[in-house]
């Protein structure tokens, strides 16, 4: 069901996430409009993703339950996992410096791909269209 490329379309609140991570306003205001693509191709329980935006391009292999590391685009490192709770995918994150969660879910609604984002208190949503 998230197999395909997606394109963000919208955020919501995006900044004020970012600004709760410790992100300063010259990047953020780079990170609103960085033409996220990601391209996601599942395998039963594994997953690629292919990542490209303004800031880089990248490749990310998980199988669900299964921790793993991952480098945000500003260099925050996190590690955890994702797994799927009916049909949501949730992913919980650590980050290592700040050792606060990073909880983030994807779902699919209608013909766009929801991203929900929640770090420290302060939630925010990505909106994706098929690319
Ligand atoms: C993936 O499935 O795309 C790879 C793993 C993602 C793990 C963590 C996602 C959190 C992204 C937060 C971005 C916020 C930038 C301030």
């Amino acid at each position: 069901a998230f197999d395909g490329t997606w394109k963000v379309d919208r955020n919501e609140n995006y900044d004020k996430f970012m600004e709760q991570m410790g992100i300063n306003v010259m990047k953020r205001k780079l990170a609103e409009h960085d033409n996220l693509k990601i391209t996601i191709q599942q395998t039963g329980d594994n997953f690629l993703v292919k990542e490209s935006s303004t800031f880089r391009t990248k490749d990310i292999a998980f199988t669900l339950g299964v921790p793993f590391d991952y480098t945000l685009a500003d260099g925050t490192e996190v590690s955890g996992s994702w797994v799927i709770e009916g049909n949501m995918l949730k992913g919980k994150f650590t980050r290592k410096d700040t050792k606060k969660d990073l909880i983030t879910t994807r779902t699919i609604s209608g013909d766009e791909l929801i991203q929900t984002f929640n770090y420290d208190g302060v939630d925010a949503k990505r909106t994706f269209k098929r690319a």
